[in-house]
């Protein structure tokens, strides 16, 4: 077909960029002001030109959107797809014009009509469409890509409703309010009703012959609708997808019960059509089964492959070239039925016999696990599946009777290099078992774990601690089978763009500065930091670097008084935990920490009072709502501060806030003013973390365990710049042996610890009586080792005050350690997806 249609000269004259002087700008704001809100300048308020100066810079982002896209068109380059439950953006707009280079424009501009720009940045709602680390890393990589020119799609859910708003109760208890976060307009997203696809649930799958093809019909069928956001690349043209699916009920109306004056009925498949992508779960680490999970996950992955095998079809190759054009990575198990549904298209649809299609699958997909927690691995029941996924099911089921549970690394060896488990481990009945996709019990369970390892070309950690842990328990026999190169490790990243420019601006000109380069450069090279190690010796340098973690100290004091009501004393060292509430992470073992100082103090006279290290301890995080002990160590944070905060006798040198709601936007606030933050989980259990890197980039010292990537980054910064404590991960097991079956009372084996837990008990923080559920879990059994951690935990503490005491080394320790953080850029990570993993190459968009 003839392009374009009508007179090419008017088309090029119009297809142009956008103009980007703050005359433009202005004029762009006013038009969208004008045009579309429909609103007048005298009535505009924050959000009216929040609104318009979004759809402003929007404006720019589709043109390189556009041209990014047109680019992978026409280049047919592969392609990466990030399959994510969960991406954690926080807020677009700031983000936006950085990476666009136009933060100075529309500041100018916005000012010009009367506007600040941190006024209005502040009226943007986060999107929070994730429950922690792992979701947050899926929104970093992200930027990554996009700021590497590399070829990479996120797929994921549109929740109505992302993770619940936080609410404490006068007596501190948790409650949970929705987040409708699209109640007002969502500026950075573009519905595409056009690109629409049918899924399919329950029903009928009949066997059609002994090729194991299958035919799926009945059941009910939802609409998958796409929303594409814009994602920018930082000093790139390149502007990434990330397309979410939002569930639609096929038929809006039931005609027949309509007619037949049940018009309740009729309304009933479009309610339960529009479930799916209502609500995202809040769990973080526990998986429940739930029908609804289900079916989220199934509707998701089926929509996303549809859409990624729609885009191969056009490029008119043979499908057995799938692979060499997409690279499928399954954050998490969430996504594994892709492998299953990737299955059924080939042999159902495509009609390719089940070697092939095998062979194209465990191609395609990479498998990246997040944690060994044993409470997370996702299992579904037989039952549930058989009932919503019939087909899945007997694939599911084909894949284990032994068909393909085979050795197949290259489609060519598919049919020559196979070895079944069996074959390679005769009369192993147990390995056997132990590695079955299925787990007997009542109901059969399916581990997918198990599917996705066995169904991705590769698999990988996310910190070389936890990689190791990954191929030596949960999925050692795996590693025994199919060979230990299949098994790697891509340590995670954060985005500097967003966690040190965005969030700590004066530290990021003063680094640009010192190092004599523009921002633009050492952002992207995060190694670059190294530079500052000099400075360490320049005086008037790092009295600069202390003045602006003062100042951050200072806007994050300002923010808690605005919030809250609360004065905070900014002449103190400031101890910060933020992260999702979990017994494994033991926010316990730092509250009964700032408990035991309290009572020390309460026991000094004033005058030795004085010359301890004033502390001001921060806590926030989410507890799971079903999670009771998470919820009681929020209960108790918030009465221990109420009665330490108020207590005349040592309130200038320990006060506590726990606050409320915690977000990525109140990360950035919290992050740039810590001088301690603690990372102080049981040795083994946190996969990597990632705020480690966070607080560590802006200058903040890490108080933690030998565990995830804290290990990484001591490795990075030296050990005599972190506050390491506690066991290691190998004697953690016989720990908890000792635990069971050799148990020594707590006043003898930690009596420092037995006190803290007795005051509780009597009361000192209201009714001890409530706290008793809590309290036990430390007194039977211990699982997370806070009796047996809890005294090195406090002598570390004690290191930390002297190190602060000597406050010009203190400053050296910071600054060192920002400038060894390079390694844990997340654009060291994609690129090690990119080149070790996906085989993917970077394209260049350029104007
Ligand atoms: C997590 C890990 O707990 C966390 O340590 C890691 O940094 C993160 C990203 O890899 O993934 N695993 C997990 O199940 N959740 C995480 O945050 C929810």
């Amino acid at each position: 077909e003839k392009w374009p249609r009508g007179d090419e000269k008017e088309w090029r004259s119009a297809l142009r960029g956008l103009d980007t002087d703050v005359g433009s700008i202005t004029k762009s704001v006013v038009h969208h002001v004008q045009t579309s809100l429909a609103r007048q300048p005298h009535n505009l308020d924050d959000l009216g030109a929040y609104q318009a100066a979004a759809l402003s810079v929007r404006d720019n982002l589709i043109l390189n959107w556009n041209e990014t896209q047109l680019q992978y068109t026409r280049k047919a380059p592969k392609r990466a797809y990030y399959l994510s439950l969960e991406f954690l953006m926080g807020r677009t707009l700031d983000n936006a014009l950085l990476n666009l280079g136009l933060k100075d424009e529309y500041k100018d501009g916005i000012k010009r009509l009367g506007f600040s720009i941190e006024d209005i940045l502040e009226q943007e709602r986060d999107a929070a469409l994730g429950n922690g680390g792992l979701g947050r890393l899926a929104a970093c990589y992200l930027d990554s890509s996009a700021s590497q020119e590399l070829p990479l799609w996120g797929y994921g859910l549109r929740y109505k409703y992302g993770i619940f708003q936080q609410l404490i109760s006068p007596e501190g208890n948790q409650l949970e309010a929705p987040d409708p976060w699209l109640e007002h307009q969502n500026p950075w997203e573009l519905p595409r009703l056009d690109v629409v696809y049918d899924v399919r649930f329950y029903g009928q799958a009949e066997r059609l012959d002994g090729k194991g093809r299958a035919q799926w019909t009945g059941g009910q069928e939802v609409l998958a609708i796409a929303y594409d956001v814009m994602i920018p690349g930082y000093g790139t043209q390149t502007t990434n997808n990330l397309r979410l699916w939002e569930s639609r009920p096929k038929r809006g109306f039931d005609l027949n019960s309509f007619n037949a004056g049940n018009y309740e009925g009729a309304v009933e498949s479009s309610n339960s059509a529009e479930a799916i992508t209502s609500v995202l779960y809040p769990n973080d680490h526990t998986t429940f089964g739930k029908e609804l999970r289900l079916k989220q996950q199934y509707f998701w992955t089926a929509a996303s492959l549809a859409d990624i095998l729609r885009r191969f079809k056009n490029l008119d190759k043979p499908i057995t070239e799938f692979p060499e054009y997409a690279a499928i990575q399954l954050n998490d198990t969430h996504p594994t039925l892709a492998i299953p549904e990737l299955m059924r298209v080939l042999i159902d649809e495509e009609e390719l016999d089940w070697n092939t299609a095998w062979g194209i699958v465990t191609n395609t997909f990479f498998y990246t696990n997040h944690t060994v927690l044993p409470e997370a691995l996702e299992k579904w029941p037989v039952p549930l599946i058989e009932h919503v996924l019939p087909r899945h099911m007997q694939i599911i089921y084909d894949i284990v009777s032994l068909r393909s549970f085979f050795l197949t690394r290259t489609l060519s060896d598919a049919s020559s290099s196979r070895t079944s488990v069996e074959r390679k481990f005769p009369h192993d009945r147990e390995r056997l078992a132990r590695m079955s996709l299925i787990e007997e019990g009542q109901p059969k369970q399916v581990r997918m774990a198990h599917l996705a390892c066995i169904g991705s070309r590769k698999v990988n950690g996310v910190a070389e601690l936890h990689s190791d842990l990954v191929r030596t328990t949960i999925l050692k026999d795996f590693v025994e089978f199919e060979g230990i190169s299949k098994f790697g490790n891509v340590t995670n990243g954060i985005t500097p763009r967003r966690w040190l420019d965005q969030c700590n601006p004066e530290l990021s000109a003063l680094i640009s500065k010192t190092l004599k380069l523009d921002k633009t450069v050492w952002l992207k090279d995060l190694t670059k930091l190294e530079g500052l190690l000099p400075f360490t010796e320049d005086k008037a340098f790092c009295k600069e670097w202390a003045a602006i973690k003062q100042r951050n100290k200072e806007r994050l004091a300002h923010h808690v008084e605005l919030t809250l009501g609360l004065k905070v004393n900014t002449n103190a060292l400031f101890d910060v935990q933020i992260k999702r509430l979990h017994e494994y992470k033991r926010q316990t073992l730092n509250i009964l920490g700032v408990i035991h100082r309290y009572l020390t103090l309460k026991n000094m006279t004033p005058a030795k009072r004085k010359k301890v290290v004033n502390r001001v301890v921060f806590f926030a995080g989410k507890a799971a709502p079903a999670y009771y002990i998470a919820k009681l160590t929020i209960r108790l944070i918030v009465n221990v501060a109420r009665i330490i905060n108020a207590d005349p006798d040592t309130k200038d040198h320990l006060t506590l806030y726990f606050l409320p709601d915690y977000s990525v936007s109140l990360a950035e606030v919290l992050i740039p003013a810590s001088n301690i933050s603690q990372h102080i989980s049981t040795a083994g259990t946190e996969a990597s973390g990632t705020s480690n890197m966070k607080f560590c980039l802006n200058g903040g010292l890490l108080l933690g365990t030998v565990d995830g990537a804290n290990i990484e980054i001591a490795e990075e910064v030296g050990e005599s710049n972190v506050f390491f404590f506690g066991h290691l991960t190998p004697a953690v097991e016989d720990l908890r042996f000792q635990h069971l079956y050799h148990p020594v009372p707590l006043e003898q084996k930690c009596p420092a610890l037995a006190h803290v837990l007795n005051q509780v008990s009597a009361g000192l923080f209201g009714d001890g009586h409530v706290y008793e559920p809590l309290l036990n879990t430390v007194r039977q059994g211990d699982y997370y080792l806070l009796s047996d951690d809890f005294d090195s935990y406090i002598a570390a503490l004690g290191m930390v005050d002297e190190a602060y005491s000597d406050s010009e080394e203190w400053v050296k320790k910071s600054i060192r350690t920002t400038a060894k953080m390079g390694k844990f850029s997340s654009d060291r990570a994609i690129n090690e997806y990119a080149e070790s993993y996906w085989n993917i190459e970077k394209v260049p968009v350029t104007k």
